[in-house]
């Protein structure tokens, strides 16, 4: 299972809007661990790791890894 970690969540608010954003980028089964900032998805086709930066980054969060 592919996973990404994003600094910066606070609150279930930023849960849904990485969620959100990771299922617009094209992500199935998002689970966002907000203690961690892990990231967890599913993907019909690979979604590129540039493209996630990017989409994440625009919504005021930090994709560390
Ligand atoms: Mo509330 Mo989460 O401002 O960023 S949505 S902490």
């Amino acid at each position: 299972m592919p996973e990404v970690t994003v600094k910066g969540m606070s609150c279930q608010h930023c849960v849904k809007s990485v969620t959100e954003t990771m299922e617009k980028l094209g992500a199935k089964d998002v689970a966002v661990d907000l203690l961690t900032g892990d990231v967890k998805y599913t993907e019909d086709a690979p979604i590129s790791p540039e493209d996630i930066k990017e989409a994440i980054d625009k919504i005021g969060f930090e994709v560390v890894r």
